[in-house]
């Protein structure tokens, strides 16, 4: 699919913001892509579908998880982790992307996973770095994506545990088990 196609497709999904935000994490993604050798097409395509879901109706989203069978636990947790899997599913449904590697990087764009392809990784990376995101210690990780991915993505997650921790938030075990996966590389 070319980039105006898919960025047409997407625009009326989102608001100017999240917008914006895609278009840095489609940018982000193809730097990615090109520095640690991952299909570019497929990073720009995958980025610029993985936040179509964002503003979906719960109730909508709630239906789609219910009725797909996807991970019902997703639903005893915090509603912002369900766009990603129902991302997947519209994004395949309503704009025609069938590849699944693709479709897989905007599923598990928010939890993770253990076993990630380097694709699914960018597009996390990418979402959590692109340049728009101004908190903190998202400079050092973006420094840290440059030399190298798997250390950046650890300490993304990382990150994201702490944060929701520091907020009282639940954690999603899948978010628990892409770090547990990612921190034992090296170690065996
Ligand atoms: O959609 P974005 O805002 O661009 O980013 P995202 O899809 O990575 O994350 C969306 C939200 O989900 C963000 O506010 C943090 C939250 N989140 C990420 N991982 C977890 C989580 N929330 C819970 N409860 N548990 C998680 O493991
Ligand atoms: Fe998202
Ligand atoms: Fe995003």
């Amino acid at each position: 699919m070319e980039r105006e196609t898919a960025l047409n497709l997407v625009k009326p999904q989102l608001t100017e913001h999240r917008y914006q935000h895609t278009l840095g994490v489609m940018e982000t993604a193809i730097t990615l892509a090109k520095r640690y050798g991952a299909d570019e097409k497929k990073a720009e395509i995958a980025a610029i579908f993985h936040d179509y879901a964002k503003f979906r109706p719960k109730e909508e989203m709630k239906a789609i998880i219910t009725e797909q069978n996807f991970p019902q636990d997703l639903l005893d947790f915090n509603a912002e982790l369900w766009h990603a899997p129902v991302g997947a599913y519209l994004v395949e449904k309503e704009a025609g992307v069938t590849d699944q590697e693709v479709l897989n990087a905007i599923r598990y764009h928010t939890s993770g996973r253990p076993g990630m392809t380097l694709l699914e990784k960018i597009v996390y990376l990418a979402d959590y770095i692109e340049p728009g995101r101004h908190f903190p210690g998202v400079e050092e990780v973006r420094q840290m994506a440059e030399e190298d991915l798997d250390q950046a993505l650890i300490k993304a997650v990382q990150n994201t545990i702490m944060f929701l921790m520091r907020k009282n938030q639940q954690v999603y075990p899948e978010t628990f088990h892409t770090y547990n996966d990612l921190i034992k590389i090296g170690k065996e």
